[in-house]
């Protein structure tokens, strides 16, 4: 394997204009920083988040690789005897009103006991997408000689490789060997019109059983519907009273997502790379990556459509909604190259290419549902540009990269490290000096694009 170099010898930006950027993005993770892990935003979103810290591990690597390896290890201390890493880590210093569901909604230790939820932390009892062995063979190869002196990997791939199991045996619920989300939270695109179809069929639990923490800090016209919120109560009301036992639970919503099946993929090459860097066995890794390829190619791909769709597990059937996750399997590294072709058509054609930014729109620009304030269902993510942007990588479109990349850094700048922004105007919407957006612009400064081809 080619050596990695030392974080000292990483090219660091020099001109000034990137200078004042990085301690922008830098200040953000400072702040919101709690001493053992980093909160996406100190308002809005005030607990550990799953997907939020693989990607803050990522960015944090250039500013401390020790810092980065705890946040990823802060997370997996939570992760349930089952194999699964939660979506939420509860700080128990918060106020239990400042965000909703809080633990006394999802009684993890109690209801989650059989599942194998830890007694100490209070967590949710749903997932996030698999980004974390990614995070973490980028946090080691940001400092290897560190890693090893620490023995980062050794601790952190069995836990990995136990997340990864969960997924393909709990999780293949639709029996063709890709790993299914039960609850729209998990694929982290909350409000998609992805889900809208499925969602029909769940009776929203009533406004009066809870209230909704986000819209103290959140704009109404940028987050989900409170009938969103409604239904999203339900199904984790369920999957909660079932014990959070995926073997006794009928999940009333069940399907199959891309972009999380393609982080699965590229995840597991990750855990493939760390096996061989620790003389171990890589195969039943990288056996499992062709597998899952495989499998999004055949069941997810529509060749008519150019992009990868989502599988309603209880229809059996695609979901006919154009998804920016569907654009993501791009980071997956041995596609068909005519399904790469595609993709990148799709990608640089009318349904994707917003007027004011580069950023790749949330849902298709032309899409009957498309709305560009609100959340997944039109706003362009700064995650989903920096996966994106390696997807391109990856198959050598390194041109597009260059100017996705530059608007990615233009635009974190501008809008004060947003959530996201309208694809329509290119103004910052959602909170600000939010941790994601922070750290892969510190990645996207830093970045060695050599690094990472398994
Ligand atoms: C629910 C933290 C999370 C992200 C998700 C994003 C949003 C939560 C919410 O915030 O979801 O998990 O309250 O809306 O959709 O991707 O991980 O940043």
């Amino acid at each position: 394997m080619r050596a990695a170099p030392n974080l000292l010898d990483r090219p660091a930006p020099t001109a000034p204009a990137d200078l004042t950027l990085r301690r922008g993005a830098a200040r953000v993770l400072i702040d919101n920083w709690t001493g053992a892990s980093t909160v996406p935003s100190r308002t809005l979103y005030p607990h550990q988040w799953s997907w939020d810290s693989a990607f803050i591990a990522i960015g944090l690597r250039h500013l401390s690789v020790r810092r980065a390896q705890r946040e990823l290890e802060s997370l997996l201390a939570a992760q349930w005897a089952d194999g699964r890493v939660p979506h939420i880590v509860f700080n128990p210093a918060v106020a239990a009103d400042a965000y909703f569901p809080s633990p006394d909604f999802w009684q993890s230790s109690r209801a989650g006991r059989a599942a194998g939820a830890p007694a100490a932390a209070q967590t949710s009892g749903i997932v996030q997408p698999p980004v974390h062995a990614l995070a973490a063979w980028l946090v080691h190869l940001a400092d290897p000689a560190e890693s090893r002196r620490r023995g980062f990997l050794a601790r952190v791939h069995p836990r990995l490789t136990a997340w990864h199991d969960y997924l393909l045996t709990r999780r293949d619920l639709g029996g063709g060997g890709l790993a299914a989300v039960v609850h729209p939270w998990e694929p982290g695109m909350d409000n998609s019109p992805c889900w809208d179809r499925a969602l029909q069929r769940i009776e929203p639990s009533p406004p009066d059983t809870f209230r909704r923490a986000d819209l103290d800090h959140g704009h109404p016209a940028d987050r989900p519907t409170d009938l969103d919120y409604g239904r999203y109560v339900r199904l984790a009301t369920e999957y909660r009273d079932a014990g959070y036992d995926d073997r006794v639970v009928r999940h009333r919503f069940a399907v199959e997502d891309p972009c999380f099946n393609a982080l699965l993929v590229v995840s597991e090459l990750a855990l493939a790379a760390m096996a061989r860097e620790m003389g171990l066995p890589a195969r039943g890794h990288t056996e499992r990556a062709a597998e899952l390829t495989r499998a999004l190619v055949d069941r997810l791909w529509d060749e008519e459509a150019g992009l990868f769709r989502v599988r309603d597990l209880h229809t059996g059937t695609p979901v006919d909604e154009g998804s920016v996750s569907g654009l993501i399997p791009l980071l997956v590294p041995h596609l068909p190259t005519d399904v790469v072709r595609r993709l990148h058509t799709t990608l640089t054609g009318p349904r994707f290419s917003a007027p004011a930014t580069r950023l790749v729109p949330s849902y298709d620009l032309t899409g009957h549902a498309f709305d560009p304030t609100r959340y997944w269902r039109g706003p362009a993510w700064f995650n989903t540009a920096w996966l994106i942007e390696r997807g391109l990588r990856t198959h050598g479109l390194q041109q597009d990269a260059a100017r996705l990349r530059a608007d990615f850094l233009a635009r974190a700048g501008h809008s004060g490290f947003a959530e996201y922004v309208d694809p329509s105007t290119g103004a910052a919407r959602g909170t600000r000096h939010f941790s994601w957006t922070a750290a892969l612009t510190l990645d996207l400064l830093s970045a060695d694009p050599k690094e990472f081809t398994p």
